[in-house]
């Protein structure tokens, strides 16, 4: 009987541990770079001005730069229940913080390597905030495609699910880059995002996003913004709901699931009344301790100029009166006079 290889008994390793995908490629050279350059060319970028950053940008061409003798990559996916319709939280936040899950499950992988060659391994270990291009290598490696909603999407898995990267130095067999594409003629989440951030190209313009607006930008939401939030506080998930490759996905097979820590929908009022100790332990845990408390207090009043109640109104009313953040006070002044102009409506 034949031994299996070694990128075999990784990949079923990988599986153990709960991915759902695993892929091997290269680390010479990122054939995205180029789309990300001219991204960033037309400055979709908004202010995540570390994505323009000189020093990252090589290594985000090529990423072997991130480990000394670097000679291939293990890119993988972890699966998280995928979202089910609108919410106030976005599924990725709702469940533990994926960058430690990602990154504890990688390190075992690496341990599982070095057990199997016997010697130790030199190994880098990348989810999210390092300078990596992960969904274009997750494309080299043969996970998926990317669809017009900008995401990573796979044929049995959808769009649901993180990325992360295990570099090492041993020489492993890359797999296949996919190619083709999942989307045809479908602009379902190009005519569904609610603020025209998409632009039908795979890329977006993120200072549009929600997903940025609510969580990465510290400032103010525009205002002709606001009315197209949807009651999103946290992230957003609008452009994944209705892709056809997203329906009848089956999130059991993620451990994370199991351990979903935040519900989809918020007591609004409650958050507001919140203190930032009592905020840290509610989110502390989940990727949404990556939100400032200030931005946090601002997606909640801008999502309860969506309710149509009396009640809010005296809440908002009385709470600004106490309100020393400026942009807060005037994300209260605007959820005041949007949910009086919506009571007094016939
Ligand atoms: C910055 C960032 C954001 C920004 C900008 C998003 C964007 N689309 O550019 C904001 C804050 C808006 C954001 C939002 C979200 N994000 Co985000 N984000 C990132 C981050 C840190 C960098 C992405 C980036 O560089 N964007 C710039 C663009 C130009 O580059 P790119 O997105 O990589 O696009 C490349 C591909 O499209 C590729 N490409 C396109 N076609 C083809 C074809 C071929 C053949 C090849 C090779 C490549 C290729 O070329 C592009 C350039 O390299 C990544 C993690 C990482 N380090 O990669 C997570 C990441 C993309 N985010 C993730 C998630 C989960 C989200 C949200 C779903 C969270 C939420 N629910 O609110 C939303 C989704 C919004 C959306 N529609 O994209 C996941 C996506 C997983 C997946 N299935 O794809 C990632 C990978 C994090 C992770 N480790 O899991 N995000
Ligand atoms: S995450 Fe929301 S706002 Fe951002 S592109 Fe998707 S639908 Fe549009
Ligand atoms: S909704 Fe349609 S266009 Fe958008 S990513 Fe899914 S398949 Fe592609």
């Amino acid at each position: 009987m034949n031994t299996p290889s070694l990128e075999t008994r990784i990949k079923a390793e990988a599986r153990r541990l709960g991915f759902v995908l695993c892929g091997i490629t290269k680390p010479e050279s990122v054939e995205g770079f180029q789309r990300f350059e001219a991204w960033l060319e037309k400055e979709l970028h908004a202010d995540m001005g570390y994505l323009a950053r000189p020093d990252t940008l090589a290594k985000r061409q090529e990423p072997g730069r991130l480990l000394a003798n670097c000679k291939s990559v293990i890119c993988v996916a972890l699966p998280y229940p995928p979202a089910k319709g609108i919410a106030n939280i976005a599924a990725y936040a709702r469940v533990p913080d994926y960058h430690i899950v990602l990154r504890e499950k990688l390190e075992q992988l690496a341990c599982f390597i070095e057990e199997m060659l016997f010697k130790k391994i030199d190994t880098y270990i990348a989810v999210d905030s390092s300078p990596v291009l992960e969904k274009s290598l997750a494309v080299q490696a043969g996970l998926g495609l990317v669809g017009r909603n900008t995401l990573l999407i796979n044929e049995t898995y959808g769009s649901s699910f993180f990325l992360g990267e295990l570099f090492v130095d041993l020489d492993l067999q890359a797999d296949e880059a996919l190619t083709g594409d999942y989307c045809g003629d479908c602009t379902i989440c190009v005519d569904a995002c609610p603020t025209g951030a998409l632009l039908g190209d795979k890329t977006m313009d993120a200072s549009r996003c929600l997903s940025y607006l609510t969580v990465e930008n510290r400032g103010d939401i525009p205002p002709e913004i606001r009315w197209q939030m949807s009651g999103q506080v946290i992230g957003c998930d609008i452009c994944q709901l209705l892709c056809p490759m997203n329906q009848g996905l089956e999130s059991s097979e993620s451990d994370l699931g199991l351990y979903q820590v935040l519900p989809a929908k918020l007591d609004l009022p409650a958050c507001l009344a919140m203190d930032e100790e009592s905020y840290k332990a509610m989110f502390g845990k989940t990727a949404v301790s990556r939100l400032k408390y200030k931005s946090f207090r601002r997606n909640v009043i801008l999502a309860m100029a969506d309710s149509i109640s009396q009640e809010t109104l005296e809440i908002l009313k009385s709470a600004i009166v106490h309100e020393a953040d400026p942009i807060c006070k005037d994300a209260m002044q605007w959820a005041i006079e949007v949910v009086r102009h919506r009571l007094s409506m016939p």
